[in-house]
């Protein structure tokens, strides 16, 4: 699929052009890196601000829709009974990436141990778990409360072509979702 657009589109400090699969005049929704589970996509404004907070009310409009319309799609395209819809706003919140972000991720039944579970691994996730080791290098978190390392260690980051494929699949399936409307 050839980019939605010849402007090279940033996630933070990263260039995800071809990551992404839905385009917006103020926002984007792309493929995860590491997703948590099957599914797990973000939506960002398209300038990068990294407070919920710095968002225009033109923005913040433009991305809670786009949120809604890339949710509708990811529920049923990967067959899910529910979503979880969440920001991490601010580093001291679990950012790791200092671009306002939505996560949607689709969920089922017994989809993990526990259903909240999805928190703590959002929480140890790789940018996450940078920011403790650092505030623990700096003597900032006691020791016995450090966070077990999570199994993130072990998400390897998916391949370019994975990508690709799943945001072509997935920008086909937008196409579909608009027609059911
Ligand atoms: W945060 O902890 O800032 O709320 O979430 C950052 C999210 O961004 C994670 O889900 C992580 O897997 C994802 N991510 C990090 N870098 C990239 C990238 N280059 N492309 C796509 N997703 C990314």
């Amino acid at each position: 699929m050839p980019p939605l657009t010849t402007d090279a589109i940033k996630f933070g400090a990263f260039v995800v052009t071809n990551q992404v699969f839905h385009l917006t005049p103020l926002s984007y929704a792309l493929v995860n890196l590491k997703p948590l589970l099957p599914g797990h996509v973000l939506v960002s404004p398209r300038r990068i601000v990294p407070r919920f907070n710095d968002l225009s009310a033109a923005e913040v409009q433009d991305l809670f829709l786009t949120v809604q319309r890339v949710s509708r799609t990811i529920e049923r395209v990967f067959d899910a009974s529910a979503l979880n819809i969440a920001i991490q706003d601010g580093q001291d919140a679990g950012q790791s990436v200092p671009h306002v972000h939505a996560h949607i991720i689709p969920r089922k039944k017994h989809d993990l141990p526990e259903p909240d579970a999805i928190y703590e691994m959002m929480e140890s996730e790789d940018g996450d778990l940078a920011r403790q080791l650092r505030k623990r290098d700096e003597g900032d978190v006691k020791r016995g409360r450090f966070p077990a390392v999570d199994a993130d260690e072990h998400r390897k980051p998916r391949s370019e072509e994975d990508m690709n494929k799943e945001a072509e699949w997935l920008f086909e399936e937008m196409a579909r979702t608009d027609e059911r409307e």
